[in-house]
């Protein structure tokens, strides 16, 4: 061969080779595939519209490694949640009593809004506390309990979590759909579980018990 054709087309093909080098390292080798699930849609009834208190698809099946996402695209402000459980003693309800002492002020953050904290006489008789009844962030937030149930994890809004399979609680928290969420609680569009454990994963929404699902890893 020619050394002038062998020096033209060295740069060439190192560059071709770089380029093929430089993607190999840099695509993922295993490409993980996403599955959707809807929580709650909208649905006609007579004249007006309902929120559809179910998940679509009800069940679903991946293979180990890959993940599901949960969404909220109901018009209306209904939440849902996505909660893997392993007793019903661990269902959190929204709204939890706790004492407070007596001399403990509640101020309105927002000013003029008409609420008002749920405060109720502690049945204690010393008189020096009261229950405030409030938002359980076990409910209301992505929360994971683990195989022993005493160490407890809050996770970022809108995070992924990957399940080890052991969990006692794993909750997405209250998933507001876009413009429907109350003020002060934190904008919880989506859940991500990536599941690596083979197994079926029932779960359902707190917030409407009936709202039930799976989870089928392969
Ligand atoms: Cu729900």
């Amino acid at each position: 061969m020619n050394r002038g054709i062998v020096f033209r087309t060295l740069p060439c093909v190192s560059l071709v080779l770089a380029t093929i080098f430089f993607a190999w390292t840099t695509v993922p080798t295993t490409i993980n595939a996403q599955v959707s699930v809807q929580a709650g849609e909208a649905s006609m009834i007579g004249n007006g519209t309902s929120p559809l208190t179910a998940f679509v698809p009800q069940d679903v099946e991946i293979n180990a490694g890959e993940s599901v996402t949960w969404t909220n695209p109901t018009p209306v402000a209904e939440p849902h949640t996505v909660t893997f459980f392993t007793d019903d003693k661990l269902l959190a309800p929204p709204l939890a009593p706790f004492t407070v002492p007596n001399s403990t002020e509640f101020t309105l953050v927002t000013q003029g809004a008409n609420a008002e904290p749920s405060i109720v006489p502690s049945s204690g008789s010393d008189n020096t506390s009261k229950t405030v009844v409030i938002d359980n962030a076990r409910s209301s937030s992505p929360v994971v309990l683990d195989s022993t149930g005493k160490n407890v994890t809050f996770l970022k809004p809108n995070a992924t979590y990957t399940m080890q399979g052991d969990e006692q609680y794993v909750n997405s928290g209250w998933m507001w759909p876009e413009g429907g969420v109350p003020p002060g609680a934190p904008f919880l569009a989506t859940f991500t579980v990536k599941f690596e454990e083979p197994g079926t994963y029932p779960y359902l929404c707190i917030v409407h018990p009936w709202m039930t699902g799976s989870v089928t890893v392969n």
